[in-house]
Order: structure tokens, then sequence, then C-alpha cells
């Protein structure tokens, strides 16, 4: 959906001085941050690459207001990016709100016209990504996000529901155009090729670099899962599901920022999970303040990897077997024939499929973030370049093997216990 010049019409930028004076006029906000307006604090805290983020403290609550800017944040106005991004985050958030419970933040209020959100202040909660880089472990985050990715993908695909159902959303999310071209232009496409926007650690990779743009298989890999992003209608996903898009406590995990959501392939949100962990894994050595310090850590990173495929299998299947009303694979008609281990055999199909389509989706996400225009602090933050440029060196060399080989992996114990072997080729 492109922004109407109807629609940017009452539009405007919102800054910390305005935006007490507009949040006082809805009822609900107001009251629940409490007070006189006048008392409230207002800060612009946001630090990703698209839009502004304020949070806004009161006597009663805090509340967190996102907006939309008519660009992207990190680039500046010479990359102009439509509004309604904010439209699409929240549509998302109010469709699988009723799958995932507590684990997105709840919605106050949408403004169609500021293309801003207010939703809930997570508090105490911190980015996962800066958790991973300071070394702090959080129990469940592998268990909670794996739980997530199921029951968002489950109930939004046909498997759960009428084909009807999920064709409107299809039509819905079909209009995020111009977020699902970030991904394209700089998941699938520019890593692969010389492009102004790309950048690594030189002159320390420029040999890596090299030899993953004249690697024909890998680039026939990364295009194949291009094409299946765009063409697999699975599930409404996330569609940008890293580790900066989740935030968390020692007892809570919440998934946030779902502005790129559309109907694609689950293995892009299961991926890009993986993926991010497996950045972080590579990027300890590089973040250590003696060598061997973050060991332990690196084993718990990839513990929480294998709690993450294992949960979110185990509950997928549990909701197939037991929520599988869809029009996909009718059980009924299993059932009439009698034959049920017909139907048992394809959802480990379904499930084996899924899985090869995880490492190849945390390949993609992994090499992006190493040679392509958007990095991770994870990597980014580690000032020796030849120190970085190991690291990096280690995750472009899982990724290009996943890239290739993921239909050689049967298990998530198998596929991690190689990760050391592989990285230190
Ligand atoms: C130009 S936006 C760069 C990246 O930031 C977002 O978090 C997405 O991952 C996007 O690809
Ligand atoms: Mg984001």
């Amino acid at each position: 959906m492109n922004t109407t010049p109807a629609a940017r019409a009452g539009y405007r930028t919102l800054d910390t001085g305005s935006l007490g004076s507009w949040l006082a006029a809805l009822p609900a906000v107001r009251e629940r941050l409490g007070g006189a307006p006048e008392r409230w604090t207002v800060r612009e805290v946001g630090d990703g690459n698209l839009n502004l983020v304020f949070l806004v403290d009161g006597p009663g609550d805090s509340i967190c207001v996102k907006q939309a800017l008519p660009y992207l944040r990190v680039a500046g106005p010479s990359w102009p990016m439509t509004l309604e991004r904010a439209y699409y985050e929240q549509s998302y958030y109010a469709a699988v709100a009723p799958h995932v419970g507590a684990a997105i933040p709840r919605v106050f209020h949408y403004d169609p016209e500021r293309y801003a959100i207010v939703m809930e202040c997570l508090t105490p909660h911190v980015i996962l990504r800066r958790g991973l880089i300071a070394g702090h472990r959080y129990a469940n985050v592998g268990r909670d996000i794996g739980d997530y990715v199921a029951r968002a993908g489950f109930f939004t695909s046909d498997l759960a529901e009428p084909f009807e159902r999920k064709f409107d959303r299809i039509a819905r999310f079909a209009g995020n155009t111009d977020l699902v071209r970030i991904s394209v232009d700089l998941i699938f496409t520019d890593p692969y090729r010389e492009h102004p926007r790309n950048r690594h650690t030189r002159p320390h990779l420029d040999c890596d670099v090299a030899t993953l743009r004249g690697d024909a298989a890998a680039k026939a890999a990364a295009a194949e899962l291009g094409r299946r992003f765009l063409g697999e209608t699975q599930a409404l996903i996330h569609g940008d599901l890293h580790s900066g898009s989740i935030m968390v406590t020692d007892a809570d995990t919440r998934v946030i920022d779902p502005e790129f959501a559309f109907y694609g392939p689950l293995g892009f949100d299961l991926g890009a999970f993986l993926g991010n962990l497996v950045l972080a894994w590579c990027a300890q050595p590089g973040l250590a303040s003696r060598a061997g310090e973050r060991d332990a850590y690196r084993d718990w990173i990839l513990e929480q990897a294998k709690a993450f495929w294992t949960v979110f299998h185990d509950r997928f299947l549990a909701l197939w077997r037991n929520e599988g009303h869809g029009d996909a694979w009718p059980a009924a008609m299993f059932r009439e024939a009698g034959d049920g281990a017909a139907l048992e055999t394809v959802r480990r199909q379904y499930l084996e499929a899924l899985f090869a389509d995880m490492l190849g989706y945390a390949a993609c996400k992994m090499i992006r973030r190493v040679v392509g225009f958007a990095h991770v602090a994870d990597l980014d933050g580690i000032a020796d370049p030849a120190l970085r440029a190991r690291c990096e060196r280690s995750a472009l060399g899982i990724a290009t093997h996943w890239l290739k080989r993921r239909q050689e992996y049967r298990s998530i114990e198998d596929t991690l216990a190689a990760l050391p072997e592989i990285s230190a080729r």
C-alpha cells in the first residue's frame, strides 16, 4: 500500500515537545499515564534503523510510542520509505494477539494519520541483542521464542484456519511491499554482488567476500530461498525476528517490531532467530576480555538454539495434531480413510522441510549482516578489525556451509555439534 497524499495530510513528526499534548487528548492513554500531562516526562530512545520511539512516564504508568518516519532513520531523507509500516505492525500484533498471549506488547492505540502506535512500555526489559553482547543468560528465551513462532505461525496458516481467512490476511499484508523490498534487496540480492550499500571489514575479508560472490552454488541457494521468500504463503511471518526484535528479562520474553510482516515462509522467522543466535556465538571470542572467558557462555547460546528448535517442533506438532482444523491436510479426510499414519508422515516431512528452511534462511540472515548494508552490534562492536574479521569469517563459513548443505542435517543436536569444526575451517 503506497502512502496517498490524503493519508499523509494529518501526518507530522512527533517530538518530545508535542507528544504530551497529543497523548493528553486520548482519554484511555491519559488515564493510564495519570496525573497532569505537564508532569509527564518524554524521552526519544529509538536506536533502530527505521523509526522514532518515545517513552513517556507518568505518575500512573509508562507507555511507549512508536512512529514511522517518511524515510529510513538510519539513512535519513535520502532513503524515503512509506509510512504504512506502522499500519502493518499494528495489524500483525492484532492478528497474532489471540494466539501468543502476553508474548507481544499490549497495543493501547493506533493513530492512522500520525502512523503512530501507543503501546505497553516494556520495563525492565532489555533488547536481547544487548544482553547477548553483555554475556547475560536469559533462561527461557530459546524456549519462549520457539513457542512463539509455533503459535503465531500455526494459527495463521491454513493448517489451522479456513483458506478464506488466510487469503483475506494474505491480501491485507500483500501491501507491505516497501518493507519486503528492503528484505529482497538487503538479504537476498545485494550481499551476493557488488553494491555501494554493502560494506565489510576491509581489507581482512576482501578475499572471503570475493569467494562468496564467486560461489555459484551459494548464490543459487540464496536466490532459491529468495524466490520462496516471495512465493510461499505458509504463514503470517514477523519478517524481522532477529535478537534486536526481542526484549527480555530473566523471567519474561517479548517479541516487538513486526513491521516487516507479510505472508511468507515460516522458515524465515525460524532462521532469523537461529541465525542471530549463531552470529552472537561467533562474536563472543571478540567480546571476551581474555581468551576462553566466554566459552561457557557460547555453550549456553547453543543450548538456547537447541531449546528454540525443540520447543518449536514439539509445540507445532502438538498444535497440528490437536487443532489442525484448516483446509490444508484435512484431518477428517485421513480419519475417514483410517490412515492416521499417513498424516503423521506428512507432518514429519513438513517439519523436516521447515528445519532445512530454517538453516537456509539463517544462513542468508548471517551473510547479510557481515557483507551487506545493515550489520549487527555483536560483530560491529568488536573494535580490533583483525579480531572482528576472524569472528565474521567464522559466521560466513557456517552460513555458506548451511546454504549449500542444509538438506544433509536431520537434527538440531548434530547441526549445532558441527559448528566448532565448521567455524574453524
Ligand atoms: C534499511 S533497514 C535495515 C534492516 O533493519 C531492519 O531491522 C531489517 O532487518 C532491515 O533489513
Ligand atoms: Mg526493527
